[in-house]
């Protein structure tokens, strides 16, 4: 057997994605720092004919998600498969290429996560306390988390959660609330005592310490960190609700009690892979053993990532840790936090009634970079950059060049003749391109590879104008038989980030084979050859007029008023 060349060997890589609460609408923080990122990585694989998967679903268990179900009168089960279904269109029609979007409330995930929890009981990582608890008598039930509500200690503000206040935004512990409340029925709850299962995080500092010292692709500033949380010590993780909504402690003496979601959230991502490998006839778990492991998420949910995460694959030995834990900072629109209960937000839908998914794609994958800081999505940014890069410079280039063959030469390709010194080192740039932006987002720097993108279209445009095609001759035919199959290769790139557009300029290109059957490594290639036909291109972007990004700020207002 001849041997494999390390370009042939196909990498297994499985990427997750944070799993989205089944309670509330996607909005442009959510794709921002995580699956956006996700999928231009997953894509970017793909091209690359690797075997990778992104796996996702939403996070159904929590006393939020029952609360809501109360609220509006339906079961949490109504509630959660309302939002299954919601999200997955959102993110389809956002380009977000899941292999497989699942659930937490799968009897998949119940199982996987009850069998955690014998395994850390019989490890012996697990132990009983009584601990002391809100319960609404009225309500004959306990009352944990956001079922306690009442008054801020700091400022004083009305009908605050019991952990934290929105108004002035201070965390505190449930017993410091004033005048608590139950949250269904308002009366005031009583103390009663109810014994919960913890989990010694502290029999983990050591194993802790060293997997995020020896893995050298964790991001250094959140390393260090999660490194002093653990210098701090860790307390022990309480994993009990007394609830009705999530997955059932496996014992019979805690009937009625299930684990926090905390617990079963993130090994969905495990049970969704291994679901996805059995209907394949595979061994998911030997796969999930010996594959790049990916988590992305924002920056928000990093203790339960570095800590609550690992620490359960450890103590149960037989998952493989995360390679990569990709972790990206918040989204500011217009210099502001998002704030729902303000009405200062945005939904993913809301913007994709109005722009192009490819627009928003290009935009927020261009302002955020590969780190802890916050970005910010600003109108008059957005208008500009879509209409200088993605209209002025890529657009432009890939309709001139077509729409010239189109009109000039009827559609057809012509046949180079002696290249001239520019027509050599456009052909070098061609061949460097793939390279170039395929180690940016190898190292998950997205950012930086789209704007290697823009740069090689910025060339592009040059080479095009300095040979002036339109005065005809033998440049002319250099000029587009080299410009064209850049086109090609500006597509291919593209596809990870602009999806949508690519599918119809490869329609428009009129090639035999598909974009992913020649896949990323075409794109130092010149697959278009003299001769060839293409069909009636189109105009890929359109500017983005003033009056709407008007609209859209009024929009804004408005709704801050309402609210
Ligand atoms: N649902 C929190 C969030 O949506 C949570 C993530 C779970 S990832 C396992 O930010
Ligand atoms: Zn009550």
């Amino acid at each position: 057997m001849s041997k494999l060349t390390e370009k042939e060997i196909k990498r297994k890589i499985i990427v997750t994605t944070a799993l989205p609460y089944a309670n509330g609408e996607i909005h442009l923080g959510h794709v921002t720092s995580t699956y956006l990122p996700a999928d231009i990585f997953t894509r970017f694989h793909r091209l690359k004919n690797n075997n990778i998967i992104h796996v996702c679903a939403t996070d159904d268990f929590g006393t939020p998600i029952l609360i809501k179900a109360e609220q509006e009168g339906k079961t949490p089960v109504e509630l959660v498969s309302y939002w299954n279904e919601k999200d997955r269109k959102d993110f389809e029609d956002f380009g977000i290429s899941f292999d497989i979007f699942y659930k937490t409330s799968s009897e998949e995930n119940i199982q996987l996560t009850q069998y955690f929890f014998k395994k850390l009981l019989e490890n012996g990582h697990i132990f009983k306390q009584k601990v002391n608890q809100p319960f609404c008598e009225k309500c004959n039930k306990f009352l944990p988390d956001r079922y306690v509500k009442g008054t801020c200690p700091f400022c004083k503000a009305e009908e605050q959660y019991s952990d934290g206040c929105e108004k002035c935004g201070k965390t505190f512990q449930p017993g410091d609330i004033l005048n608590p409340h139950c949250a269904i029925c308002r009366s005031e709850p009583v103390i009663k005592e109810s014994e919960h299962y913890f989990l010694k995080l502290s029999n983990f500092s050591d194993q802790l310490r060293k997997w995020l010292t020896d893995n050298k692709n964790l991001q250094k500033e959140v390393k260090n960190y999660v490194l002093n949380w653990i210098a701090e010590g860790l307390k022990e993780w309480d994993i009990t609700r007394d609830i009705p909504w999530g997955v059932p402690i496996p014992l019979e003496e805690a009937k009625g009690k299930v684990l926090y979601g905390w617990f079963d959230n993130h090994l969905c991502y495990i049970s969704t892979a291994l679901k996805y490998f059995a209907e394949r006839g595979k061994d998911g778990k030997k796969i999930w053993n010996s594959s790049g492991i990916y988590h992305f998420i924002g920056k928000d949910i990093v203790y339960h990532h570095y800590l609550f995460l690992p620490t359960m694959r450890i103590g149960v030995g037989e998952y493989k840790l995360p390679d990569f834990i990709p972790t990206r900072g918040h989204l500011l629109f217009q210099g502001q936090k998002f704030s729902k209960s303000r009405g200062f937000y945005i939904s993913l839908r809301e913007f994709l009634d109005t722009f192009p998914a490819d627009y928003l794609r290009y935009y927020l994958t261009m302002i955020t970079s590969y780190g802890q800081t916050d970005v910010n999505f600003d109108w008059n940014d957005f208008q500009s950059r879509i209409n200088n890069e993605l209209v002025a410079n890529i657009g432009n280039f890939i309709y001139r060049t077509m729409s010239f063959i189109w009109s000039k030469f009827d559609g057809i390709v012509p046949d180079p003749e002696k290249y001239s010194d520019l027509d050599t080192s456009f052909e070098e740039k061609i061949w460097n391109i793939e390279d170039e932006v395929g180690n940016d987002i190898e190292n998950i720097q997205l950012e930086r590879a789209l704007k290697k993108i823009l740069e090689f279209s910025s060339h592009c445009n040059q080479y095009f104008q300095k040979n002036e095609p339109w005065t005809g001759g033998e440049r002319a035919k250099n000029c587009l038989y080299l410009s064209i199959n850049a086109v090609r290769s500006l597509v291919v790139l593209l596809e990870p980030f602009l999806p949508f557009t690519v599918e119809k300029l490869w329609k428009q290109l009129n090639l035999q084979e598909p974009l992913h059957g020649l896949g990323w490594a075409s794109i130092s290639k010149f697959i278009i050859k003299p001769g060839h036909k293409i069909n009636k291109p189109e105009i890929p972007f359109k500017k983005v007029e003033d009056e709407e990004i008007e609209r859209q700020k009024d929009k804004l207002k408005i709704k801050e008023e309402i609210v």
